[in-house]
């Protein structure tokens, strides 16, 4: 490359970097340098002296271009094309850091699985989505109801929910069969939630039943884990709009129900605290 040609390089290097730094005055200078150079009536500059009183050419860019016949560079513009670097790292590392955590915010996922991701080259939900390799059966269902599993429920919804709920099983077992109570930040009075936690005790229903009676009728519409005593699920209002949301059912025996109650409402710091009394 010419010496014409670096130089007008380096001098493009410093104008944008003035103008990112809000330096118009040295952006201008910069700038009508390069015109000047772009004007020079010769093929190439291998002497100073070939750029002395060229109009545009102010005593700093003279100097700069000396600098560059003298040692084939210039400091100030290795110095710039390294914050270059340095700034385009950092850009990678907070995208890096905004994908992990939209990653771990994946029902089921972590801080680990989210980095395990990352470097299995998955960037976006969307990549994941695509790769069901990586994925238990708990992410799975974390990615398909994403937005529905990060949107609050209102309270009023879940009211609305739980009467659907008991007239559905009241069918089954009539009204006396269970006993029913929504639990959680629903039963300490919270205007939303971020899922449904339900308590029942029944004679006549077992957790298995309770769970097909829902599935029958659309209200349960994915299973996350079934225990004996414990169902994690998706459920939406069949009728409703099409908003599913996380709903953990735990079933007891009638002599445990107060124990339980006071533990599936929560808060959980207020839990750590009565067990530490
Ligand atoms: P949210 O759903 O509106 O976010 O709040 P929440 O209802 O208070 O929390 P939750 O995660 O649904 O848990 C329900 C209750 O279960 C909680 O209020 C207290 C109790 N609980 C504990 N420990 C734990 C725990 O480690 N995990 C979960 N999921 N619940 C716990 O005491
Ligand atoms: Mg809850």
């Amino acid at each position: 490359m010419s010496n014409k040609q670096a130089i007008i390089d380096n001098f493009q290097i410093l104008e944008r970097y003035y103008k990112q730094e809000g330096d118009r005055w040295r952006e201008q200078a910069y700038n009508r340098a390069i015109i000047a150079i772009r004007g020079l009536n010769i093929s190439d500059i291998k002497n100073i002296n070939q750029v002395k009183k060229v109009p545009g050419l102010g005593k700093q860019s003279v100097e700069k271009i000396n600098e560059y016949l003298e040692t084939g560079q210039i400091a100030k513009v290795e110095e710039v094309k390294k914050l270059i670097v340095k700034e385009k790292e950092n850009q990678k590392n907070v995208s890096k850091q905004r994908i992990l955590g939209k990653f771990a915010s994946v029902l089921g996922a972590g801080e680990k699985t989210a980095e395990k991701w990352w470097d299995a080259g998955m960037r976006s939900l969307d990549d994941l989505r695509k790769n069901p390799k990586l994925l238990t059966h708990q992410q799975k269902i974390g990615l398909k109801y994403y937005d529905d599993l990060h949107t609050r429920i209102p309270r009023e919804y879940i009211t609305t929910f739980q009467l659907m709920v008991r007239y559905v099983l009241a069918k089954e077992v009539g009204m006396n069969g269970y006993e029913l109570t929504v639990a959680g930040s629903y039963r300490r009075g919270n205007s939303s939630s971020g899922d449904i936690d339900i308590l029942i005790t029944s004679k006549k229903l077992t957790l298995k039943t309770i769970v097909d009676t829902l599935k029958k009728w659309d209200i349960i519409t994915d299973v996350i884990s079934m225990q004996k005593e414990k169902f994690m699920g998706i459920a939406h209002c069949p009728s409703g709009q099409y908003f599913y949301f996380h709903v953990d059912i735990v079933f007891l025996p009638k002599e445990q129900w107060g124990a339980g109650l006071l533990w599936f409402t929560g808060s959980k710091g207020f839990n750590i605290m009565m067990r530490a009394k």
